[in-house]
Parts: structure tokens; C-alpha cells; sequence
């Protein structure tokens, strides 16, 4: 299958992919009150303060790990806008990937006694207890970059991406293509996922097998690559020597379509005959669509730190914040990367 020059119709897809982004939804608010318990309608009364009074609020930050340029640009959002200057300390823990060494991370958060925690959760099962323990110890608890299915009186807030939706942007960016080009031929995926369990991972990837039967499309190929470059290449080797046919890589992050493109070009493949479809918006991912690599990027943004730090100080004064706040996200493809590039996050 030759890429062909049209694009998708994209008025209908900028309408769909904005329709879950913007100011985001809130299922819930949390209104703070003064002090360092405040009324509440869902049930969760801390807001972030600076108790110990040493003239800054002190936040815990529970991050993932360092798998990827999306995680690197994410940590130093943190690092960058949680200083004294803006009323900050940052307490820095990495997991390292490790679901297990996250939980103990934030216990040990909690048993520093900071003031405020942010957890971006690895996996997304089991934390409950550890919810509660920060709850218990009245430290608010916020959750960033991967929503929790957890009560809403365990924790503040989040804010991040909505990973279901990115998935349904690349999805129907994907149905418009095949539809604007007239593509007749069998669309036969290569799924690569992201850590599984993630709620990143399980957004796109519910997107993907909620929309894939009823278009008839076949997912030829599914498996993690653990949202690294070196794991998306690994895993992309093992299918090309399987010698299926396919047309389409549907690749939940920018790392892991790295990979996938280095094993294709030391496979001898015309990369530029496949259909990729990435996640994040990397630099380098967006120059990859310039140069007709990558044919979309559904977006994620990394920069999450400066509005956590606008949630907390808002939730201090005592105003009312959303439950869930979703970061605005929209796709890159060659319609608009040459002006993306621009503000592009990383390298
Ligand atoms: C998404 C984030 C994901 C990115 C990956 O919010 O959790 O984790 O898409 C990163 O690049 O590893």
C-alpha cells in the first residue's frame, strides 16, 4: 500500500479529538476550605499547605520511572517549576518501572512528612491501602499523567492526559485516512503496547480493540514493548521474522516507534509503504512526520508540572478545582507538523 498524499478530512477529527481534551471534566469537586481540611463533595476534605511553616509547601513527587523522552521531558517540568522561587520543594522518587518500589516510594513519602504528594502511577491496581495511608496521615494526595479507578475520597485531584481519548483521536484519524485514500486493501495491524496495566496502555489500547472488529480491521500482531525504544525494537524484530503481512503500526509511544522503525530499516522494509501511528509528540517523532516516517502522532503532554503547581495553589486558596482535569491534546500529522515542531517537547 503506497502512502498517499491526501490526508484525512480533518475538520470532523480536530472536533472529535478536542471534544475530550480542553478544561477536561470533572466528576466531582473538592472545595477547600481554610486551614488544612476544607468542605467537600467528594468526600475528601485535605488541600496542600504549608504546615511545618518554612515558607514553602513541600511535594513528594512518586514518578514512573525514565523509559522515555515523554517521562524525561515530564520530570523536568517538576524539576523546573517546583523550586522556592514558585513556593516549592520538591522530593523526587523514581520507581524505576517497578509497580512494587512505587508503593514504598510514596510510604516513604508519607513517612517524611511532606506536604502535599503527586503520584504518576506505574500500573494501576493496588493502590487503595496506600491511598489511604496518605489520606490517614493528611497529606493530599494528587494523581497526574495516569488516571486511578480509585474512590474520589482518596485523593485531590487529576490532571493529565486522557488516554482513551488519544486512542480514539488515532483511530478515527486512521479511519479518515483509509477512507480519504481510498484503501481497499486488508488493513492488518502491528499493536505495539505500551507497560501493561498502565492506564496509558490501557486507554489506547481499549480504543483500538473497542473500533478494530466493526471496521474490519485485524490486529495481526500485539505485544508490550514496555514504552522503550530498545523493547519496541526487540519486539518489532521478533514479528518481522514471522513474515506476516501488514500495513499499519499502531505503537503507544514515540520510543517504542523508534525502535519499531530501526528494526524496519535494518529489515530492509520501504518504511515510508506503512501506515505508523504514534503517542507523545517528541521533537524528534514530529520531524519524523515531516519527513513522512511517521504518518500521525496522537498527542500527549508531558508538561505537566507548572498546572499541578496552578491545581495546588488554587486548592491552598480555597477555591473549588475539578475531580479530573484532562490535559488539551489534539494529533500531529503532515497538515500541521512543520508548525508543531515549533513547541514540540524533548529532542
Ligand atoms: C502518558 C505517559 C506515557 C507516555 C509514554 O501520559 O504515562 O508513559 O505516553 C510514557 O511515553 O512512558
Amino acid at each position: 500500500m503506497k502512502k498517499s498524499i491526501i490526508v484525512a478530512g480533518l475538520a470532523g477529527l480536530m472536533a472529535l479529538s478536542m471534544a475530550g481534551c480542553g478544561g477536561g471534566t470533572s466528576d466531582g469537586t473538592t472545595t477547600a476550605g481554610s486551614g488544612s481540611t476544607g468542605g467537600s463533595t467528594s468526600g475528601y476534605n485535605l488541600v496542600p499547605k504549608d504546615t511545618n511553616g518554612d515558607g514553602v509547601i513541600t511535594i513528594g513527587f512518586a514518578q514512573v520511572g525514565a523509559e522515555s523522552g515523554w517521562r524525561t521531558a515530564n520530570t523536568q517540568s517538576y524539576k523546573d517549576y517546583f523550586v522556592a522561587a514558585n513556593g516549592f520543594k520538591l522530593v523526587f522518587a523514581d520507581a524505576n518501572q517497578d509497580a512494587d518500589k512505587q508503593k514504598q516510594d510514596v510510604r516513604d513519602l508519607i513517612a517524611q512528612g511532606v506536604e502535599v504528594i503527586d503520584l504518576a502511577p506505574v500500573t494501576d491496581s493496588g493502590w487503595e491501602p496506600v491511598l489511604q495511608e496518605a489520606k490517614d496521615a493528611g497529606i493530599p494526595l494528587i494523581i497526574s499523567d495516569r488516571q486511578l479507578s480509585v474512590s474520589d475520597d482518596l485523593y485531590l485531584t487529576y490532571f493529565g492526559g486522557n488516554m482513551e481519548q488519544e486512542g480514539k483521536t488515532a483511530v478515527q484519524w486512521l479511519q479518515d485516512y483509509i477512507a480519504a485514500n481510498k484503501i481497499t486493501d486488508p488493513i492488518n495491524i502491528v499493536h505495539l503496547q505500551g507497560t501493561i496495566g498502565s492506564t496509558a496502555q490501557k486507554g489506547r489500547t481499549q480504543a483500538l480493540a473497542d473500533a478494530a472488529p466493526g471496521l474490519g480491521w485485524n490486529i495481526v500482531f500485539e505485544q508490550t514493548g514496555e514504552f522503550t525504544q530498545a523493547k519496541g525494537q526487540e519486539v518489532m524484530e521478533s514479528f518481522l521474522q514471522q513474515g506476516k503481512d501488514f500495513n499499519v503500526i499502531y505503537s503507544e509511544n514515540d520510543d517504542m516507534t523508534y525502535g519499531a522503525i530501526d528494526a524496519l530499516k535494518a529489515a530492509g522494509k520501504d518504511v515510508e509503504s506503512i501506515i505508523i501511528i504514534s503517542f507523545d509528540g517528541n521533537k524528534s517523532a514530529v520531524q519524523m512526520v515531516i519527513d513522512g516516517l511517521i504518518d500521525v502522532i496522537a498527542e500527549c503532554d508531558p508538561l505537566l508540572g507548572p498546572q499541578v503547581g496552578d491545581l495546588i495553589k488554587k486548592a491552598e486558596a480555597g477555591q473549588t478545582i475539578a475531580k479530573v482535569t484532562y490535559s488539551v491534546e489534539g494529533f500531529i500529522d503532515s497538515t500541521n507538523a512543520t508548525e508543531k515542531i515549533k513547541t514540540a517537547f524533548g529532542s
